[in-house]
């Protein structure tokens, strides 16, 4: 019998980490993952995304911003394959703390690779890079070539991982990519971004426990995608037989009001009655258009994306209905 792969996920209690986790129990790997000692403490804030794997996981508590914790891990388990998802995520956040941002996503990202080239250089490495590194984008839709021009601390710190990545490759020869992810949602989006902030707030406004949404910058476009597919592709990457970056989206683009309309139509709802635009909410420095063309993911790796924007906007304010009607 052909021994269990063994991943490690940083970021397992995420969105995607929560995903990529089914997906590879499914497939049989033994999965381990990378939690923060207070995510023990307060378990149903933070591990709610898991709690149904949970038994099956093997969990690690390390910190990111620490190497000799992170050595003590990768020494521990010696994964084959490892995905790097773990990051101060949040783009607002990052203008109001660079320094911390910076240090979770650039030293995090430097700790594991240098881990891994020292204790198991045969681990191969997934990056999670962003379409933020694109910002003021100089070709609509953006590719793996467009150059980078990021608009804030976070998309800065991204574009280090994507380097750092990069050159762990060209100058050890590990395998180590970076899947350039355009933004990616569900119903276990956090609430701080836009589409969580949205349909939670369709859906409380309809079921009467709310009565306005405050938003920021309606015009942004973004090519929205679903998370639970976009996790799939990542162990594709892992698993070919070079490594390489790639875009990963939908090849279509949105704007913010169109999401909104969307969420709140769904709802029986006419979205101008409820929705305020705060000044606040604005960014010192905006990106106003995301397109992926994954033109290379197409024929590379097979990419073959299905789910509409449509689908995903009705999925995740449905579910966040249900949420709050069972719950309120
Ligand atoms: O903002 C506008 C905001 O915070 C989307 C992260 O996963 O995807 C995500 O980054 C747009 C921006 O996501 C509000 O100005 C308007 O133009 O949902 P978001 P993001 O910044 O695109 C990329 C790929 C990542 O890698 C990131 O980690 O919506 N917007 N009004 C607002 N945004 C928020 N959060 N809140 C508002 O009230």
């Amino acid at each position: 019998m052909s021994k269990k792969k063994k991943a490690l996920i940083t970021g397992i209690t995420g969105q995607d980490g929560s995903y990529l986790a089914e997906y590879l129990l499914e497939l049989g790997y033994e999965v381990h993952g990378i939690i923060r000692r207070v995510a023990l403490e307060d378990q149903a804030h933070r591990m709610w995304r898991i709690r149904d794997v949970q038994d099956k996981l093997i969990l690690h508590c390390g910190a990111l911003e620490s190497y000799p914790s992170i050595f003590n891990i990768i020494c521990e388990i010696k994964p084959d394959e490892c995905y790097h998802l773990a990051a101060q995520s949040f783009v607002t956040y990052s203008f109001e703390d660079e320094f911390s941002t910076f240090n979770i996503n650039i030293n995090g990202t430097h700790y594991l690779l240098a881990a891994i080239k020292n204790l198991c250089p045969e681990c191969r490495f997934y990056f999670a890079a962003s379409s933020e590194m694109f910002g003021r984008a100089e070709e609509v839709p953006q590719r793996e070539i467009t150059r980078f021009h990021p608009r804030s601390p976070y998309g800065i710190s991204k574009v280090a991982g994507f380097d750092l990545t990069r050159n762990y490759r060209e100058a050890y020869n590990s395998f180590a990519v970076s899947g350039i992810l355009f933004n990616h949602e569900s119903p276990r989006r956090g609430f701080e971004f836009v589409t969580r902030k949205i349909t939670s707030s369709a859906a409380k406004i309809k079921l009467g426990l709310a009565d306005k949404l405050f938003l920021g910058n309606l015009d942004a476009k973004r090519d929205w995608g679903h998370s639970r597919e976009y996790v799939k592709i990542m162990r594709t990457m892992l698993n070919t037989s070079s490594p390489e970056d790639y875009v990963i989206g939908t090849g279509e683009t949105h704007s913010v009001r169109e999401f909104v309309e969307l969420a709140f139509s769904e709802m029986d709802l006419d979205y101008r009655k409820y929705v305020e635009i705060d000044s606040k909410l604005f960014r010192p420095a905006e990106v106003d258009l995301l397109v992926a063309d994954t033109t290379k993911a197409k024929k590379e790796l097979g990419w073959d994306y299905k789910v509409t924007f449509q689908e995903l906007v009705i999925e995740m304010v449905k579910s966040d209905y249900d949420f709050f009607k069972k719950h309120n």
